[in-house]
Order: C-alpha cells, then sequence, then structure tokens
C-alpha cells in the first residue's frame, strides 16, 4: 500500500506508470460494480445508495437521471471561464494523471494518498442524486463515489477537529481565471462543519454515468453534498484539511451576504438578487413548469437532525 505522509511523494513519481495505474485502477473498481452501459441489475441495485439510504428501495419517480450529455456540458468551473461553455472546453486541459490528496490538520494519521490506493480503501457505490445550483437550475446525477467518512475514518479527526475544509486544484497553466484575483480568490476552497462532512450521504465522487468522471464536472474527485447549494461541492479536489475554525470558503469570502457558509437548499430563503422558491431541472424547456424546490433539497428526513434549534435564515 503506497500511503505516504505529507510531503514524501518526490515528483519523480509522477511517471508514465503511475498514470497508466491510476487509470487501471479506477477502471476496475468501477467495472466490480457493473453500473457500467448494462445499466441496472441486481449487482447494480445492491451497490446503490438511494436518498432513502440502505433499504434498497427503487429510486421516486422524480429522481430519474438527467441526460449525461447535459450534464457534462452545463457546467460551472470558474478556474477555467465564467460561462458554461467554455468552462466545460477548457476544463479538458486540466492535468488529472498520477493524483493525489492529502488529509491533513486535526488529524492522528495526516498523509497524502495516490488516488488509486483511495480506491482500494474506500468502496465504491453508485449514489442518485438530486444536485441544485444557487443559480436555480437542477439535475439528477448517478454519482460514483464513496463516502467521505471512509476517508475521515483513515485519518482518525482529533477532538479538536470542528470543521473540514476543501482545496481544489490549482495548476496556472491550464487555468485561465487562476492569473487573474478579480472574483473569487483562488485556489477554490469550500467547507463543510465535521458532522456535515461525516455524514452517509456526503460523498466524493470519481464517477457519473457508470463511466469515470468528466474533467469538466471535477476529475477525478469531487466532493458532492447533495442537500447544499452546488458551489458547496467542490472539485478536483487535491487537500482536506480537519480544522478548528470555520475555514474561509471562496464565494462566502466574495459575497457573504449572498453566498452564506452553510449553503442549505432552502426555499424560505432568497437569494438577495431572487428567489429560490423553484428550479428549473436541466432539459426541461420553456413550457415545462418549474418545480418546486425542497428544504435540504428533499433530504430533510436525513439531514435535518444536523441542524435542529439552528435559525436557518441567519445561518443561511
Ligand atoms: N473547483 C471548483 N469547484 C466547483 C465550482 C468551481 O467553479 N470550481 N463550481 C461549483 C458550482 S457553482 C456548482 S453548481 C457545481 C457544478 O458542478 P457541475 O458543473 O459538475 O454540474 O460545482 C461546484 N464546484
Ligand atoms: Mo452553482
Amino acid at each position: 500500500m503506497l500511503i505516504k505522509t505529507y510531503k514524501q511523494i518526490p515528483s519523480n513519481e509522477i511517471t508514465d506508470p503511475a498514470v497508466f495505474r491510476q487509470r487501471r485502477t479506477l477502471l476496475k473498481a468501477m467495472a466490480a460494480l457493473a453500473i457500467g452501459a448494462a445499466g441496472s441489475d441486481t449487482v447494480a441495485a445492491r451497490s446503490r445508495t438511494w436518498p432513502d439510504l440502505q433499504t434498497g428501495n427503487p429510486p421516486a419517480p422524480d429522481l430519474q437521471p438527467t441526460p449525461a450529455e447535459l450534464v457534462g456540458n452545463y457546467t460551472n468551473y470558474y478556474e477555467f471561464a465564467f460561462n458554461k461553455e467554455d468552462a466545460t472546453r477548457l476544463a479538458q486541459r486540466l492535468r488529472i494523471d498520477a493524483w493525489s490528496v492529502t488529509i491533513g490538520g486535526e488529524v492522528e494519521n495526516p498523509a497524502s494518498y495516490h488516488l488509486e490506493d483511495l480506491l482500494q480503501r474506500c468502496p465504491l457505490r453508485e449514489y442518485l442524486y438530486r444536485f441544485r445550483c444557487v443559480e436555480g437550475w437542477s439535475m439528477v446525477v448517478p454519482w460514483v463515489g464513496f463516502a467521505l467518512s471512509d476517508l475521515l475514518k483513515l485519518a482518525q479527526p482529533l477532538s479538536s477537529a470542528k470543521f473540514v475544509k476543501f482545496t481544489s486544484a490549482s495548476q496556472p497553466e491550464a487555468m485561465p481565471r487562476l492569473r487573474q484575483q478579480a472574483m473569487l480568490a483562488w485556489p477554490y476552497q469550500e467547507g463543510l462543519r465535521i458532522d456535515e462532512a461525516g455524514h452517509p450521504l456526503t460523498i466524493l465522487a470519481v464517477g457519473a454515468y457508470g463511466e469515470t468522471l468528466p474533467k469538466q464536472n471535477g476529475a477525478p474527485l469531487r466532493l458532492v453534498v447533495p442537500w447544499k447549494y452546488g458551489f458547496k461541492s467542490a472539485k478536483a479536489i487535491v487537500a482536506i484539511e480537519l480544522c478548528r475554525q470555520p475555514p474561509l470558503t471562496s464565494w462566502n469570502r466574495y459575497a457573504p451576504d449572498e453566498y452564506g457558509f452553510y449553503a442549505n437548499v432552502n426555499p424560505a430563503v432568497p437569494h438577495p438578487r431572487w428567489s429560490q422558491a423553484s428550479e428549473r431541472p436541466l432539459g426541461s424547456d420553456f413550457f415545462t413548469p418549474r418545480r418546486p424546490t425542497e428544504l435540504f433539497n428533499g433530504y430533510g428526513e436525513q439531514v435535518a437532525g444536523l441542524y435542529s434549534g439552528m435559525n436557518l435564515r441567519q445561518f443561511f
């Protein structure tokens, strides 16, 4: 097992064999799930986590996956561009080979893991989730990934760890917007409270639609927190840090009155410039009525307990 502590991966290890190994391991782990083109079968059904968690019930009728082409073409990736078409196109420049992610801060076991080693330690499942962007559109995505809590267990958070900070890749040669500090502060950073991070719905995704994750959707490793607005789900994660204090996050820093730290989907709390009461599912046309947005994006049964007694207007 190639688990190494911080800063021990020499740069000369980023070689072609490593590149090859990462891709092969990822494909193998995905193949084991049998959720590829063949679609759903009993193996797949057992490896899936529906919103009602491990009951094995079929998905709700309103939980039909959005066509993959839409999800792959309508993306937000501000390191590359502020519009979705250019973001999708330019994201292909990202180098995702021989990926590793560090986990450190307030933990017993700080380490840097090659992605392939993580895949061997954290079992992949398929997670069919609603996903709601703060801009007012939504989609349903069958992600492939593993519970973030599996990785947290490897790291063993200390009792002083109260928050988790996520840092996205920073590749200035590939990312035109990184050369401008105009809007968001780079690298892209997000954060969760530690109980949110450890919740079984919170995942790190490596694939979608039974394939490896497209670069524009956050390959090779992205966060997915289905009850929060999409901006919390950071793409191309290179570092995870357990912290004592709430981390500064890119969007909250940029406009604290518009993008709260919690960012729980909440139809009753409008964005200062638009309502959040309803959403436009991707793929719907002009005549399709907007879908009413649900508190916690419909995952209230699972996550409302995390916020009992909290004023969700104040902590938006
Ligand atoms: N690193 C990084 N992560 C990011 C973003 C980004 O610009 N950079 N955009 C966020 C926003 S606003 C949304 S809605 C989702 C979009 O994910 P998708 O493009 O895969 O649909 O990614 C989030 N994660
Ligand atoms: Mo978003």
